[in-house]
Parts: structure tokens; sequence; C-alpha cells
């Protein structure tokens, strides 16, 4: 992965994003920010990279056809993805990473499917890439964000715990129906917490 491939990449994702310019640029802000945590938390920074520039690589494509593709690919839908199938830009992306973007590391792949949902004891570049894509730069719904920012620098487990947190009030509150992987995602991180009651190690 030198600066050759990767700007090779970016130029790939550009065009494959190009209806929706600010989706570029969120993509941008996610694989600079990935870089980063991956610099604190002493991963390999390149792959951080190209995991953020990759995570919604798929997002453009039209819910019927993210549909279609999956079953194509043979990737599972659940019924919570029939009812919003948004959700399978993330596994769908995975899937285009390999296929389509060359990406033969399953970490970088497993990164992409679970960067929406998150899951149980995500590996350090799950966790970067899941928290990357919450708090880069151009983000600015969440209330909490100054807080989650400094926390990822500080204790990432910590911020996914309440960013899992915050995304399932949101979801709640907006009564759309909870991926189970969501759900499981926030016990999991909260538990590490609950427990203890003290920071983990990091
Ligand atoms: O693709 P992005 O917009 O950059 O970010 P994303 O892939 O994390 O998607 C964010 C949206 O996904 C956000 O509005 C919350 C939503 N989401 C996360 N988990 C679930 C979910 N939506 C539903 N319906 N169910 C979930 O479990
Ligand atoms: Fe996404
Ligand atoms: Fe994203």
């Amino acid at each position: 992965m030198d600066n050759v491939y990767i700007e090779d990449l970016r130029k790939k994702v550009k065009k494959a994003l190009a209806v929706d310019k600010n989706r570029y640029r969120h993509t941008l802000g996610v694989a600079d920010t990935a870089a980063c945590l991956a610099m604190r938390y002493g991963i390999d920074v390149q792959r951080a990279y190209v995991a953020g520039l990759l995570h919604d690589c798929a997002k453009c494509v039209p819910d019927s056809k993210k549909i279609s593709e999956c079953e194509a690919y043979g990737l599972a839908i659940s019924s919570y993805e029939r009812i919003s199938p948004y959700l399978l830009h993330a596994k769908l992306g995975a899937e285009y990473a390999k296929r389509i973007y060359g990406i033969n590391d399953p970490e970088i792949c497993s990164a992409i499917a679970y960067h929406t949902t998150g899951k149980p004891a995500m590996t350090r570049l799950e966790e970067i890439i899941f928290l990357a894509d919450y708090i880069e730069p151009r983000r600015n719904q969440a209330s909490d964000l100054p807080k989650v920012r400094k926390m990822a620098f500080v204790d990432i487990r910590r911020a996914i715990y309440t960013v899992t947190a915050d995304t399932l009030d949101y979801l709640n509150s907006m009564g759309k129906p909870i991926d189970p992987m969501t759900e499981q995602t926030y016990r999991y991180y909260a538990g590490l917490y609950e427990k203890s009651g003290k920071d983990q190690e990091s």
C-alpha cells in the first residue's frame, strides 16, 4: 500500500460517490480521522486510512440495487435489512472492497461490513472505523460530539459505549427498527464499563 496505490483508490472512490459530493468529503474525513486514531492506538496507519476511504463505497447505490446485488453475491439479508435497506451499504461495501477495489485484507473488509451497526468485541481497526465515521470533522448532528471526539483519543471503547447509547436513543426516538447487532454492540461495550466501573486499558 504505497501512496500511488492509495491515490488511485481515492480517485475510484470519488467516482463511485460522484452523485453526492458531501459523501466523498465525509469519506475523506473518516479516512483522515481513522489514520489519526491508528497513530494513537498503535496500528497500521495506511490500513486504517484505506478502510476509512472505502467504508461508504456502496452508500450511493440505490436501495433496490443494494438488495439485488447482495442477493447476487449470496450475502444474507436479515428482516431488519429488508425494512432498512440502507443498512446494507456496509456489508455490500465490504464485498465491493474485495471484488472491485481488490482489497484482500479480511480485517479491512470486516471493518467496512460492521461500520454501521458495530459488533461485540470489535478489533481495534473495526473500532477505529466505527468511531471515525461518527466523529469525523464534517459531522455536526450529535449533541455530544465534542465530548466523544476527545474521549475517542483517550479511551476508544468508552467512546463507543457513549456513541452506541446515543444511537439507540436516537433510533428509538425516531421509531426506527433496531438491528439486533446494534443492540448487541451497545450491550457489549456498556458491559465493559458497567462491570468494573472504571476505565479499561486501551
Ligand atoms: O453511512 P453514514 O451515514 O456515514 O453512517 P452509518 O453507516 O453509521 O449510518 C448511520 C445511520 O445508521 C444513522 O442514522 C444510524 C443508523 N443506524 C445504525 N444502527 C441502526 C441504524 N438504523 C437502523 N434502522 N437500525 C439500526 O440498527
Ligand atoms: Fe456508512
Ligand atoms: Fe460513513
